[in-house]
């Protein structure tokens, strides 16, 4: 497999980025947190997307080594933008199925903060609703491991998956992100925007924080505030950033 093959060799090259996307307040537009976003460009292949990747590195195995790549890079800038007072904001980072729901993930993530000296509020984890659905019992004690440290948890996608309302109640977890294809849903013309109101509705009752992803447009950030999502994401505001044009953009909010 031509595509895991210079996958590896990126990995052990350096030659992966992590860009960050500003999470942002809908109501102050203040930036609230970050999400890590993974790229990749090959000499050969060009730029290669994680939607293409990822799931490669899934099959393969190859997410361990990857993710823990991801997690201390991740980490290890966000301690640096905090020493050097560029900015103190939790990062999200995107943890695939398999990743999940390997073994020693919670040893690792204890390992790599210690090792990048990152308080653990500062990390938030994105988990996609439907590898928190699988295995619940093991789902359960995963997650309370990381709550225990002080790691913020998100589901990711929300929407998308088959959620148990009834696990949905009982996992410690912190956050709903929208998936964007309920966002896309909004427009002036059609004010049918059930789905994203209705993730809203759930997620206040469930005391958790709301966030929509893939907010492109002033119809949808409205409806969102009209709504009191709590938190937007999307290019609407801030496309995802490489370190140079992130450091850019927080020096130029002070
Ligand atoms: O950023 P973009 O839209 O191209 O990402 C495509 C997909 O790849 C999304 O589902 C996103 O969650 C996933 N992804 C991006 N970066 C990472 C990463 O660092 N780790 C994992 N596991 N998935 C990622
Ligand atoms: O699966 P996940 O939600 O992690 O994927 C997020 C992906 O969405 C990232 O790859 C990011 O690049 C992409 N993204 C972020 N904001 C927008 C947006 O406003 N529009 C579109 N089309 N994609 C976006
Ligand atoms: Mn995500
Ligand atoms: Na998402």
């Amino acid at each position: 497999m031509i595509l895991e093959k210079h996958l590896r060799t990126a990995l052990q090259e350096e030659q992966l980025k992590m860009y960050y996307q500003p999470k942002v307040d809908p109501f102050s537009g203040q930036i609230t947190g970050m999400e890590a976003l993974i790229r990749w460009h090959d000499s050969e292949l060009g730029e290669v997307s994680p939607a293409e990747f990822i799931p490669i590195a899934e099959e393969t195995g190859l997410i361990i080594p990857l993710g823990a790549w991801v997690l201390r890079t991740v980490c290890r800038q966000n301690m640096k933008w905090q020493q050097e007072g560029v900015a103190f904001l939790r990062v999200a980072v995107n943890l695939s199925p398999r990743q999940f729901h390997q073994q020693q993930l919670v040893e690792q993530i204890i390992d790599i903060l210690h090792e990048t000296g990152l308080e653990s509020k500062y990390l938030e984890l994105e988990i996609t609703e439907g590898a928190l659905m699988d295995k619940t019992d093991e789902t359960m004690n995963v997650l309370r491991q990381m709550k225990e440290i002080g790691i913020f948890i998100s589901i990711d996608d929300f929407g998308t998956g088959y959620s148990s309302l009834e696990y949905l109640k009982q996992f410690p977890i912190d956050c709903l992100k929208i998936d964007k294809t309920f966002i896309d849903e909004i427009n002036k013309q059609s004010m049918q925007s059930n789905i994203a109101q209705v993730i809203i509705t759930l997620g206040n009752s469930l005391n958790l924080k709301v966030v929509a992803e893939g907010v492109e447009t002033a119809e949808q950030l409205d409806f969102l505030k009209n709504h009191r999502c709590d938190e937007v994401q999307g290019y609407y505001f801030y496309h995802p950033l490489p370190i140079q044009d992130f450091e850019q953009l927080m020096r130029s909010k002070r």
